[in-house]
């Protein structure tokens, strides 16, 4: 399923870590890209999420994202902010079940889940931020891009100015995975490009071992009656259709 494996960057201090780019097999990145127009729907529109980075700045983060898990109960969006998104359940989208499984075994890892980040055009971003630490530890993120072709950056964990070190052009079907510790040196970032019409889809895998539900009760309180309709209205859209598509997946991938 992954191809064209590069290491871009590495070390081996404080612990082993790496920065890792693969393409998406052309199979896989044709059967997501179909999936999107009754995934997206389904996302949590979050307009605006405001956090201070680490440089002292309020950063902000402007995409629709949802975390898909059967396991864990959610995920917290950033580790600077106390915002949490609640798990979907993957049954409306067996596809994304079985491509967790899949990048398992490809990687030998253990996601639990899958946060799907939707941003409609250059001005939608993410600040820059290292993924939560807490149901990670030293367990790689992996990213597959879909869609616009946007910048990742990478920049040093401290730098107040948040250089870039390394401007990924992520393209449609590329692949990133950040390795080790490398959460603990770099911060990520897809900065805003106002110039990008089209919209970019990511779909990021995350290993969560504790159940957040105590702290998603809290954090989702205002958004819930909104949220659950869309779910509701999400399942019963896709229940019939993605089941079809995934069982043909799983045939021709
Ligand atoms: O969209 C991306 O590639 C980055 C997403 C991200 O950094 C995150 O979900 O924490």
């Amino acid at each position: 399923m992954l191809q064209d494996h590069k290491v871009l960057m590495s070390g081996i201090a404080p612990e082993p870590w790496s920065l890792e780019t693969f393409r998406l097999h052309p199979e896989w990145t044709k059967h997501l890209t179909a999936l999107l127009p009754s995934l997206i729907p389904c996302l949590d529109k979050r307009p605006l999420l405001e956090y201070t980075a680490p440089n002292g700045h309020k950063t902000r983060a402007r995409r629709d994202v949802a975390f898909f898990s059967d396991t864990a109960g959610g995920y917290q969006l950033s580790k600077l902010s106390s915002l949490v998104s609640k798990s979907r359940s993957f049954k409306p989208f067996p596809l994304l079940a079985y491509l967790l499984r899949e990048m398992n075994e490809v990687l030998g890892e253990g996601y639990t889940g899958i946060i799907v980040n939707h941003y409609e055009n250059g001005w939608r971003s993410i600040g820059p931020h290292s993924d939560n630490p807490k149901g990670n530890g030293l367990h790689g993120v992996v990213t597959i891009s879909l869609g616009a072709t946007r910048i990742y950056r990478v920049s040093k964990v401290g730098d107040i100015d948040q250089k870039s070190v390394f401007d990924l052009h992520m393209e449609h079907g590329d692949v990133v995975l950040m390795k080790g510790a490398f959460q603990k040196l770099y911060h990520h970032s897809v900065p805003p490009e106002e110039h990008v019409m089209l919209p970019r889809t990511s779909l990021t895998f995350r290993r969560v071992i504790e159940d957040t539900k105590e702290a998603t009760k809290e954090s989702t309180k205002e958004s819930n009656t909104q949220f659950n309709s869309t779910e509701q209205t999400c399942a019963k859209q896709t229940l019939g259709g993605e089941q079809t598509s995934a069982k043909k997946a799983k045939r021709e991938i």
